[in-house]
């Protein structure tokens, strides 16, 4: 078993999706073992998206991600990274399979309804950006 991080972004969280969402993460195999209503600053979303500072959709993808509450959540599976990211589909809505997360719930690229780690280096690096050593000493195990 291993762990990955996914996160209903904003649109999902607002349109009342976020239930659907993990219902449909649930259905797919994996098991919550971590998940918070937060909201991101202008500093956190920042830092979270760095890798894609230089890239043109930074500045709006981070006015999204703050616009207001999203829901980060620890799922554990088998191969969790890979396995999330085929139940997510594609980045862009209308290339994504049928049946997948962003399939079924994104609206646009941008607002495309779900994050999931893309390796497992960065889903051990998003886990411990949400949650706290002592939440996580408590899903140890
Ligand atoms: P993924 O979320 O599938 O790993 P990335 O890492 O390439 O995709 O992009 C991170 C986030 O940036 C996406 N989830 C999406 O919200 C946003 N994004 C990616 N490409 C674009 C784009 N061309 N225009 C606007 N937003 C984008």
């Amino acid at each position: 078993m291993s762990r990955t991080l996914a996160i209903i972004k904003p649109d999902a969280v607002s349109s009342g999706k976020a239930g659907k969402i993990l219902a449909h993460l649930e259905e797919a195999g994996f098991t919550v073992k971590a998940g918070k209503m937060t909201r991101l600053t202008d500093a956190q979303a920042g830092r979270f998206y760095e890798v894609h500072r230089e890239r043109p959709f930074y500045d709006s993808l981070v006015s999204f991600m703050t616009s207001g509450p999203c829901f980060p959540l620890v799922l554990e599976a088998d191969g969790a990274v890979l396995a999330l990211r085929e139940t997510i589909g594609a980045t862009y809505p209308a290339e994504a399979a049928p049946g997948t997360v962003r399939a079924l719930f994104a609206e646009n690229k941008e607002r495309n309804a779900i994050h999931a780690s893309d390796s497992d280096e960065n889903a051990a690096r998003e886990i411990s950006f949400f949650f706290s050593d002592s939440e996580l000493i408590q899903i140890s195990g």
